[in-house]
């Protein structure tokens, strides 16, 4: 059996206590990551396995985290297809939208293979690293050999948004049109996207990613019908393809503020776990999804950053909710750039108090 704890709950086992790891647990709130950026711009850091292995393993290397999720970024795949992308200080990524089929059809699916090639070498050189006997390890002592490797894609309706917006939005007016106004047109990008992101998740795991997690940040903004549309159903597709080549690599998914549909979703898809955002309710959304999927989350990125008593009070109930049932610690959005290295390590402790 192995001795990583994280796969030990993807595959349905409840453990006290939880595992650990934390959505954007390599980013700015670290000052070794700080360091590393002035270096490249972010997608040379993405595309150069020596940067992005290295940014990778930083919060283990000071945490131990029970997950290291390769350093990327969702929009790394309609680049690699050949839109142009940049991602600007302060405003984040930006785009050349895509608004009609002409703009479609210059995208370029097969050359995503050749152009991803490094993060493949990446997630190579990470499973090493991550899999080094405890004497040859970069890693400090207990973690060797315990942290689970976790590739990741944007599902298709979060990057399409993207895609369509030209960058990032709160409400993401331009795509919800598109998928009234020019339902053949939305369509056609969804489908292009659910296969190449099932393809590139394959890739992954080949080279060396043993957990795969889709990722779908604006899936709240759909009503339900276009919800089962353009989420569940894309998603089931992709967890179908990779289930094909790869029966037992454990998925995560995170339909976030998808609300009371999270059961649906977890039904639907067969995800192995779901990842819950900060406004679920745990107790509630254990009755919706099945017990042999394990729940993702759900701490408030705001209660790390505040850090103190508060936070001390939420990790108890957040754990102690879940308790007997397979459950992964993490918080409910990604963590917060002004949060504070030490209130990181002291959450990681407390999660793992007996
Ligand atoms: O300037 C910089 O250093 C770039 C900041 C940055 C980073 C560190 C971006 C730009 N992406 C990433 C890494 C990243 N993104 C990872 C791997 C590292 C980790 O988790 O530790 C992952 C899994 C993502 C996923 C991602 N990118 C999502 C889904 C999760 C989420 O946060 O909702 C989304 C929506 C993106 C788009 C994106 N990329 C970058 C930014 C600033 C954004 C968000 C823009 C927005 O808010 O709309």
């Amino acid at each position: 059996m192995t001795e990583k704890r994280l796969l030990r709950v993807l595959q349905g086992e409840a453990l006290w206590p939880p595992p650990v790891w934390l959505m954007r647990q390599a980013g700015r709130y670290l000052p070794e990551f700080r360091a590393l950026r002035a270096q490249a711009d972010f997608i040379t850091r993405c595309m150069t396995p020596d940067i992005a292995t290295e940014i990778t393993l930083q919060p283990i290397r000071r945490y131990g985290m029970d997950g290291a999720i390769l350093f990327s970024d969702i929009l790394i795949l309609p680049w690699a297809m050949g839109q142009s992308l940049h991602f600007a200080e302060g405003v984040g990524p930006v785009l050349e939208p895509i608004r009609s089929a002409t703009d479609l059809d210059r995208l370029r699916p097969e050359r995503v293979a050749d152009v991803t090639a490094p993060i493949m070498e990446t997630l190579r050189r990470l499973r090493r690293s991550l899999d080094a006997p405890a004497d040859q390890s970069v890693l400090g002592v207990g973690v060797a050999g315990a942290t689970t490797l976790i590739g990741f894609a944007g599902s298709p309706f979060t990057v399409a948004c993207y895609m369509v917006e030209g960058g990032s939005s709160r409400d993401f007016l331009e795509p919800r049109r598109m998928a009234y106004e020019q339902p053949a047109l939305f369509d056609r990008l969804i489908d292009l996207l659910t296969q190449a992101t099932a393809t590139m998740l394959c890739a992954q795991i080949e080279a060396g990613a043993e957990a795969v997690m889709l990722f779908d940040s604006w899936a709240g903004l759909l009503p339900p019908p276009q919800f089962r549309r353009y989420v569940i159903e894309p998603s089931r597709l992709i967890i179908d393809e990779i289930r094909r080549h790869h029966p037992k690599v454990p998925i995560l998914g995170f339909p976030r503020l998808g609300g009371l549909l999270v059961g649906e979703y977890a039904k639907a898809t067969g995800v192995n776990a779901l990842a819950l955002d900060t406004s679920a309710d745990l107790a509630l959304a254990a009755t919706l999804v099945p017990d042999t999927v394990a729940l993702q989350g759900n701490l408030d990125p705001l209660c790390l950053l505040a850090g103190g008593d508060g936070l001390t009070r939420e990790v108890e109930r957040i754990r102690h909710t879940l308790r007997g049932r397979p459950h992964i610690f993490n918080l409910g959005h990604g963590v917060l750039p002004q949060t504070s290295p030490d209130e990181v390590g002291r959450l990681v402790e407390q999660v793992r108090r007996l």
